[in-house]
């Protein structure tokens, strides 16, 4: 594959530009570049730039309003409800995270119900957002079916995220967060543009049969990570995504959904934990003593860690060359 170095503000300018000739107005797209440009400085490549050109086909189509305003409410107390306008989820998060907060410092837990929304993005950023602030995070989205159920070769599952925040205040908070199907489809789609086989028990072919052919297992379908225990947390996922918040099933998403390439229509599950209220004392000096536990064992390491310490180099990233000529042709305004 050949590459070019683009700085991080070069990436974030080229997707905000990408956006804005796809008529995202600056809130939206600064949002969503942000994000973008996150996700190719920690090295989550899956989720960077590679996914504009999906967000500008469903601006294009009209499936995603790239003018939306989310609008907040309370159902209860620590119950919020966040409506994401039909909008990408970057700006409904920088919405509702600061209320969630409040909420969750105030009453010791809160939850966000977000729903007409679309996630195409990492989850790490929202978690990692209220670690932040001192708190517990737990989140996860849906998407459309592309997993199979432990046992079977049709897809019912989307590849469903899971992604936790355990504060470590002064320092990067743990952050776990990854698909429910064995890799997610970002990271095969990857390996198949790169022309690399992927680990076995990703995926199964079309005839259902077992691949390393990331090509291949696009056609077909994907796995749950750990049979029946990944399968199990997948439809945790869906329950809690869709009924829970008040949005669909990944089959239901996937049947109102115009298929542009873009991100389906969905909820997401955002809940936030003050631990030094539930146990009324400070989880520090605990947590710090279980760390250094585990970093006592060779090849241990912490979830998160990886990412963060990519982080720490504020220089250029190499981005495919081939989808770099391809944005730059997208960030031109069209003429009239
Ligand atoms: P990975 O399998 O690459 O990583 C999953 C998690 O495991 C990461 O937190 C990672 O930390 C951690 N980890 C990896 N190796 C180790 C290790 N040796 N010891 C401790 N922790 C480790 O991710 P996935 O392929 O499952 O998912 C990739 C991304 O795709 C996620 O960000 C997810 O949110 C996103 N996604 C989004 C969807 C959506 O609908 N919006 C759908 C599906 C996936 P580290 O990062 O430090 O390596
Ligand atoms: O990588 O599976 C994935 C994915 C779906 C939606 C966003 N990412």
């Amino acid at each position: 594959m050949s590459t070019v170095s683009l700085s991080l503000d070069e990436i974030q300018s080229l997707a905000h530009r990408c956006l804005r000739a796809a008529g995202a107005d600056d809130a939206n797209a600064e949002a969503v570049a942000r994000i973008l440009m996150m996700a190719e400085r920690d090295g989550a490549t899956a989720h960077g730039l590679f996914r504009v050109p999906g967000y500008v086909a469903a601006l294009n189509s009209g499936k995603v309003n790239g003018r939306a305003q989310p609008e907040i409410s309370r159902r209860t107390p620590v119950i919020l409800h966040c409506h994401g306008g039909n909008g990408y989820a970057p700006l409904a998060h920088r919405m509702v995270i600061p209320a969630l907060v409040q909420a969750a410092r105030s009453q010791g837990l809160a939850l966000a119900a977000i729903t007409h929304s679309h996630h195409f993005a990492a989850l790490w950023p929202e978690v990692e957002m209220l670690a932040g602030e001192g708190l517990f995070a737990l989140s996860c989205v849906s998407y459309m079916p592309s997993v199979a159920p432990a046992g079977g070769s049709r897809a019912l599952f989307g590849t469903n995220p899971i992604a936790w925040a355990w504060p470590r205040p002064g320092q990067p908070p743990i952050v776990l967060d990854m698909a429910t199907a064995a890799m997610a489809r970002g990271e095969v789609a990857v390996a198949a543009r790169d022309g690399h086989p992927v680990p076995p028990g990703t995926g199964l072919d079309a005839q259902g049969q077992a691949t390393t052919d990331p090509a291949r297992i696009l056609e077909g379908v994907l796995l749950p990570f750990g049979g029946y225990k990944g399968a199990g947390l997948a439809m945790l996922v869906e329950l809690l995504a869709g009924p829970m918040v008040g949005e669909t099933f990944s089959f239901q998403t996937a049947a109102r959904d115009n298929k542009d390439g873009g991100p389906p229509q969905g909820g997401q599950f955002l809940m936030a934990i003050d631990p030094a209220r539930v146990s009324g004392s400070d989880p520090g000096p605990a947590t710090e003593a279980f760390i250094e536990k585990l970093r006592g064992i060779d090849g241990a390491r912490l979830p998160g860690e990886r990412r963060q310490a990519r982080r720490l180099d504020a220089g250029p990233r190499p981005i495919d060359a081939a989808l770099v000529e391809k944005l730059r042709a997208m960030a031109e305004p069209t003429a009239g």
